[in-house]
């Protein structure tokens, strides 16, 4: 705290000059400053266990140290996040990678650091120690029924520790696909499915969601049981209110209309959860808005023009990094991310929502886009920090991270040679 106090005192000059132009150039349009940044910080993203280690590939891993041991550090590790920005206040786990052991504790460590659990994510795409029967072939939607009963236990399992922890959310991601033409029965495939996620659905507290996230390929190359939107949708129809569906941004092939999907999703109120990275050909897990920074624009102004809108019935929306750090440090990347969520949200914001929807009306193409193109164009980073700063956070938090030598600091506490569980 003292640190953050101190940096943002060495900041301070040349971020009041920065932040007092945009607040002046913005003000002068008419914007309400202080409603802006009272909005900025009430914008929360839950970090992923998983993603606080460095990453790996197929072809190898290369740990940094310092890595966290335990649900425990990683705990610690979002906490040392949200103490730096602010904007990071729940943790998603992934089980069994990180079985609560003592929920009272934990209860305590969170309340300690200002957090919450967000979504318990159910793992069926590996094989665990100690279970019966393999995944190889699928899990919800094997030909097996007792593997699919192994798979429903598992997800029932899920739901029980999160209810120790005060969770709301059941993610669903399956692995489940084929590799080969002919491997699968599409349609008795997906009837499986369908009925595995309803036995899961049943045990499903009354104030809980699941959500059901789709991917179009991998690891399955020729076919994913759960591929696309609309089959996240079907199943959704199938199981009820509780269920919605989770976008996850790199969950789409190269050239995908995201911005569509959501907005149409919103507009059935069936977008339940959504997954931030950034990616260049498929999922790779990239930091947020570091490859497509203006589609990630286009998306979140969709998603802002549905939340705004008091005709759409669509539940609030749980928020997630789902990242990857093969190169860069885990903590570092995900403040990356972080920042770039909150900048990219703070230009959906400032969308004149009402001359936006003159131009649409009227058919005049060039300036709806010039509008867009306009407010993309601001850099409304001094907004971000100055709302992070007077959450008692750090004007530029990578910053902190690196003079305070945070992570030469784990190192030497956790050693060099830890290694957190992740993909
Ligand atoms: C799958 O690629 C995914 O996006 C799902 O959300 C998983 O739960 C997560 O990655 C972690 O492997
Ligand atoms: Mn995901």
């Amino acid at each position: 705290m003292e640190l953050i106090h101190e940096h943002n005192q060495q900041k301070s000059t040349r971020h009041a000059a920065a932040f007092d132009y945009i607040a002046g150039e913005l003000t002068q349009r008419g914007v309400n400053i202080e409603a802006l940044i009272a909005q900025i910080q009430a914008f929360q993203v839950a970090i992923p266990s998983w993603a606080l280690g460095t990453g790996g590939t197929r072809f190898g891993r290369f740990p940094i140290g310092g890595e966290p041991r335990n649900l425990e550090e990683k705990i610690e590790d979002v906490g040392l996040l949200h103490a730096l920005n602010c904007s990071s206040n729940s943790i998603s786990l992934h089980i069994p990678w990180d079985i609560p052991r003592d929920p009272a504790a934990l209860q305590q460590l969170l309340a300690v650091l200002g957090l919450t659990i967000d979504s318990v994510n159910s793992n069926t795409f590996q094989d665990q120690p100690g279970q019966a029967l393999s995944y190889k072939f699928g899990s919800l939607a094997h030909t097996d029924a007792a593997t699919r009963a192994q798979a429903v236990a598992h997800n029932v399992e899920c739901i029980r520790h999160g209810v120790a922890l005060d969770s709301k959310v059941l993610t669903v991601w399956l692995a489940d696909g084929s590799n080969f033409p002919g491997q699968q029965h599409f349609r008795r495939a997906w009837q499986r499915t369908a009925e595995a996620l309803g036995e899961i659905y049943q045990a499903l507290p009354d104030d809980w969601s699941m959500l059901i996230e789709y991917k179009p390929y991998e690891p399955h190359f020729y076919s994913m049981v759960v591929p696309d939107w609309g089959t996240s949708w079907a199943f959704c129809q199938y199981l009820g209110e509780k269920a919605q569906v989770l976008v996850d941004l790199g969950h789409h092939l190269p050239n995908t209309n995201i911005e569509q999907i959501v907005a149409r999703l919103m507009h059935f109120g069936r977008l339940g959860g959504f997954h931030f990275n950034g990616s260049m050909y498929g999922d790779d897990d990239l930091t947020t808005g570091s490859i497509k920074p203006y589609q990630f624009f286009l998306i979140f102004n969709e998603l802002v023009d549905a939340m705004q809108d008091p005709t759409v019935k669509n539940p609030p929306l749980a928020w997630m990094i789902d990242a990857s750090h093969n190169t860069k440090d885990p903590l570092e990347d995900l403040l990356q991310s972080v920042n770039n969520i909150l900048v990219t949200y703070t230009k959906a914001l400032l969308v004149d929502r009402a001359q936006l929807q003159a131009a649409q009306e009227s058919n005049d193409v060039v300036a709806a886009e010039e509008l867009l193109r306009d407010v993309f164009a601001l850099d409304v980073r001094p907004l971000v920090a100055e709302a992070t700063r007077r959450a008692g956070g750090a004007i530029d938090p990578i910053g902190v991270f690196r003079t305070a030598n945070i992570r030469q600091h784990l190192i030497k506490e956790r050693g060099q040679n830890s290694v957190a569980t992740g993909l």
